[in-house]
């Protein structure tokens, strides 16, 4: 069984041998000292989970909290793994099955088996099109918005400081040659859906690494690797709080290891974000793709590590294909072998970035930022236009204990805007943490919330939406709206 320590921390084989270098330079005392009392010979590792510590790396698995109690399989958990994604306890279906009504329990099960057994976790997933509840399902606009930012927050708040990575938001992208974002409910609310959830989950969790997950995108040359390397470029150049890239694959003959698979996880990396293999499995375990997928990744200092998807073949999602390292009796297969021994053959420098135990956000949430395309905020007004010159707001709170969604309908009188202030007042104690489609001056108390580039225009009588989280309890209405 696993001890409870710290697998990040020990420093790489290949590190520790150059025992005078990292001395000489001893900067970091506490790993200056595990190095002294390190015997100088290494011998190999012989579990995924020690091998890929020693090169500053994790290796993990997804996780079925029903199948914890099968001993094969826990034994095979704790023994080989330090990191753990639960397969499904996380998702919006399981955790938050009524709107509201959070449920816990399996995704608890296995925070506190990795918690027990010196195992990280990865959070899975936040936001995504698919495994929703069906009252999600059926929510549109407005109301669909708030309700996933009140799942993240709700979410990530329960599991705060318990994550070490969390797929804020899952397989936002079409396959094929368009590069486009795949339409969903959530993509229809507008364009700005997945920075809101990364600075709602920033909000939220601070210390956890937030991921952007998907699939099909370990081709360098695809349009959807493309599309999403833009993205997160775009992110990073306005400060969206992203810290890392999800690559799940699923390898097979239809989506094969490609050749530039190391271009895609260092190009990645170079744009300032980590990089972890999420998902991976491969049609029939070829060892050479599983292989050379272990030294993709230890070739990329910024490569987090790495989780498989399951244990035994017999766990896995496509059981027929045997993509696994363990067969349906828990034997390590030859794929597993190659994994180990290209894990123990790594000799990467130590990684550049801040151990992930300890990694903080490296910027600071900005209160706003324009989407990338103009997003669907305005609609026609539902009620009369009032008739004065200046501008009427009017507030929808979204509220539950300890925090707030405030949508905020702003609505121009007789006359055109060019632009508007809306003041609320907030009740002491309470504070503003994430605003969008407005520039937020304060976060307490008197609190005003101007227009931002392309939404301070309002035909007469029309109005615009803009909208704010906060701790504590929410406004009730608007204090004032004033017009330019
Ligand atoms: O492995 C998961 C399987 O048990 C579920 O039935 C399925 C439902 O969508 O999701 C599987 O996991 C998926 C993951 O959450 C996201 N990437 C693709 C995975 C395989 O479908």
């Amino acid at each position: 069984m696993k001890t409870a320590s710290a697998p990040d921390r020990r420093p790489p084989r290949s590190w520790r041998n150059r025992r005078t270098a990292v001395l000489a330079g001893a900067a970091g005392t506490l790993v200056a000292g595990l190095v002294l009392t390190m015997p100088n010979t290494a011998s190999a590792a012989t579990t995924l989970g020690a091998s890929a510590a020693e090169q500053g790396r994790y290796f993990g698995t997804a996780v079925a909290a029903y199948k914890l109690s099968d001993n094969t399989y826990s034994t095979i958990l704790n023994r080989e793994f330090n990191m753990v994604t639960p397969e499904n306890e996380m998702k919006w279906d399981a955790t938050e099955p009524s709107q509201g009504q959070f449920s816990y329990g399996s995704a608890d099960q296995i925070v506190n088996h990795a918690q027990s057994h010196g195992m990280r976790v990865r959070g899975h997933a936040l936001a995504w099109h698919s495994q929703q509840p069906g009252w999600v399902q059926s929510l549109s606009g407005t109301a669909l918005r708030n309700a996933m930012i009140n799942h993240v927050t709700q979410v990530a708040t329960h599991y705060k400081g318990k994550i070490y990575a969390w797929d804020v938001v899952n397989e936002a992208f079409a396959d094929g040659s368009s590069g486009a974002r795949r339409d969903s409910n959530l993509q229809r609310t507008g364009n700005d859906w997945i920075e809101v959830a990364f600075r709602t989950a920033r909000a939220a969790d601070p210390g956890a690494k937030l991921c952007y997950n998907d699939y099909n995108t370990d081709d360098w040359n695809q349009a959807k690797t493309q599309a999403v390397y833009r993205m997160v470029q775009d992110f990073k150049s306005r400060g969206v709080p992203i810290d890392c890239v999800g690559f799940q694959s699923h390898l097979n003959s239809g989506s094969p290891y490609p050749s530039n698979y190391r271009t895609t996880l260092s190009s990645f990396a170079a744009l300032g974000v980590d990089v972890q293999i999420t998902e991976l499995d491969i049609e029939q375990a070829n060892s050479t793709w599983y292989r050379n997928v272990v030294t993709d990744c230890l070739a990329v200092a910024r490569c987090n590590g790495i989780t498989v998807w399951g244990i035994r073949d017999s766990d896995s999602w496509r059981a027929s294909q045997n993509p696994l390292l363990f067969d349906g009796n828990g034997n390590k297969k030859a794929a597993y072998d190659a994994v180990l021994a290209a894990l123990n053959s790594g000799s990467t420098p130590p990684p550049t970035t801040a151990a992930p135990t300890t990694a903080a956000p490296t910027t600071a949430a900005p209160t706003t930022a324009a989407p990338t395309t103009a997003a669907p905020t305005t609609a026609p007004p539902t009620t009369t236009p009032p008739g004065n010159a200046g501008c009427t707001g009017t507030v929808t709170l979204n509220q539950w204990p300890g925090g707030f969604v405030a949508t905020v309908r702003v609505t121009a009188g007789s006359s055109a805007l060019s632009g508007w202030t809306v003041t609320v007042s907030l009740p002491s104690g309470s504070a503003v943490t994430n605003t969008w489609n407005a520039q937020a001056s304060g976060s307490s108390g008197s609190v005003g919330f101007t227009n931002v580039s392309y939404n301070g225009s309002v035909a007469a009588g029309q109005s615009t939406e803009f909208g704010f989280q906060g701790t504590g309890t929410g406004p009730g209405s608007v204090q004032s709206c004033t017009a330019r």
